[in-house]
């Protein structure tokens, strides 16, 4: 079975990348599957190119394939915030007190529209020549307060258009189905098919 390494720190994206790449018919390695340490930054200011870079910084050190996502909440009222620095948003960087901030950000503000984007990453080695790129965009609206408990990051804070749940109370396999990096993902999987050395 082809391997692939997924360039991630967070664990739950790991799993939303692993269960939605199940029939890939490909084994997703972590970087705890690895003895030596990874470390990138996100230097760039659009999802694009940090992506790059961490699957670049990632390759680096391994001879395998690597999927890298750069994901974040862009929210309208707020140009476009906190986009790229979503995971760094408030001091501490902690989902909760990034979520705190956020509806602290926007109380008061009724255009509470926002979206969700992926931009993930495939090299399959340091120098590649040609990435392939896929992107993934989840439309929503911030809520006034916290509901449900799954999920990570904004998910407690998130409603998406036409549902009536939180992405923290959806069931798993509707956020799988749903999300920007769901969407990502699938798009990945049609460029490695259509490309002819994958
Ligand atoms: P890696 O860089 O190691 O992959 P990270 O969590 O720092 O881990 P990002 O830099 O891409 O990843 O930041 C993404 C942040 O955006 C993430 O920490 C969440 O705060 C938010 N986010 C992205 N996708 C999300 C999702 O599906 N649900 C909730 N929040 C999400």
């Amino acid at each position: 079975m082809k391997e692939i390494v997924i360039a991630t720190n967070n664990n739950h994206k790991f799993s939303e990348i692993v269960s939605i790449t199940q029939d890939w018919g490909v084994n997703c390695l972590s970087l705890n599957d690895f003895t030596c340490s990874f470390s990138y930054d996100e230097p760039y200011f659009s999802f694009m190119e940090n992506a790059l870079h961490k699957a670049r910084e990632v390759s680096k050190l391994v001879s395998l394939p690597v999927l890298a996502d750069d994901s974040g909440i862009c929210v309208d009222a707020l140009n476009g915030k906190p986009g790229v620095f979503s995971s760094r948003y408030s001091e501490d960087g902690t989902d909760e007190s990034n979520r705190r901030k956020l509806l602290s950000a926007l109380h008061g503000i009724s255009n509470r529209q926002a979206t969700f984007i992926c931009v993930m990453v495939l090299i399959r080695s340091y120098s590649d020549l040609c990435p392939l790129v896929s992107y993934g965009f989840w439309s929503g609206c911030i809520t006034l307060e916290e509901v449900g408990e799954t999920g990570f990051g904004y998910d407690r804070i998130f409603l998406p258009l036409g549902c009536k749940q939180t992405a923290a109370e959806m069931p798993p396999s509707s956020k799988r189905d749903l999300s920007h990096r769901a969407q990502a993902i699938r798009k990945m999987r049609e460029e490695i098919l259509r490309c002819p050395w994958g």
